[in-house]
């Protein structure tokens, strides 16, 4: 019986434990790395994005000088055309971190006029939660006969299906692992 309980109390302890480091493991991403969120230089953010991989829970962090510049979440339509007329979010403290929560694109530019003409402007895809999976997913090699990105479909509503289960699941082996140890 003792030791059954015990048994028992370590393993609950252990998959909270699991459940805790992935949690902990969520990555904080620099946008522009050390150059930030400027015109200055002409970062290519389209290289900085696609030189990272993106889960659900990662942070991206704009930094810069509020006084030139902002941060717009919008709409992959206004991304392509850079129109800053009806963003769904701005950030304009020059720290702005941003936490990612679905899966897919989030598009995000600089509202200041000319600036996401002049390259101001970022898209980061989030891939689905396989992070404690890194098996590659190899991509198949293109001749680069075209720039144009493959259309992804919007996988919002799957992402936060799973989202909510995955914190379901976490949140009822906390509350069992913290009765088992009490
Ligand atoms: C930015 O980087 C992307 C991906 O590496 C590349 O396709 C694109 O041509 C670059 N843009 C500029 C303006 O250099
Ligand atoms: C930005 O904010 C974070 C906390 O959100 C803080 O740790 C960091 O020092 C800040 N950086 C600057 C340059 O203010
Ligand atoms: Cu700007």
């Amino acid at each position: 019986m003792v030791g059954g309980g015990a048994a028992r109390r370590a393993a609950v302890a252990a998959l909270a434990a699991a459940m805790l480091a992935g949690v902990a493991s969520a990555a904080v991403y620099e946008v522009g790395d050390k150059m930030g969120w400027t015109i200055l230089g002409s970062p290519n953010y389209t290289a900085w994005a696609t030189s990272h991989t993106f889960h659900l829970g990662d942070t991206v962090v704009f930094t810069y000088n509020k006084q030139f510049h902002n941060v717009m979440a919008v709409s992959k339509a206004s991304y392509k055309s850079c129109d800053t007329s009806k963003p769904m979010a701005t950030w304009t403290t020059g720290n702005d971190s941003v936490v990612l929560k679905t899966t897919g694109h989030h598009y995000f530019l600089c509202g200041i006029p000319g600036h996401c003409a002049g390259g101001q402007k970022v898209d980061i895809r989030v891939v689905s939660s396989a992070a404690s999976s890194p098996a590659p997913t190899p991509e198949p090699s293109r001749g680069g006969a075209t720039s144009a990105p493959a259309p992804h479909p919007n996988a919002a509503p799957e992402a936060l299906t799973g989202r909510s289960v995955a914190a379901t699941v976490a949140a009822s082996l906390l509350s069992l692992a913290a009765a088992v140890l009490v």
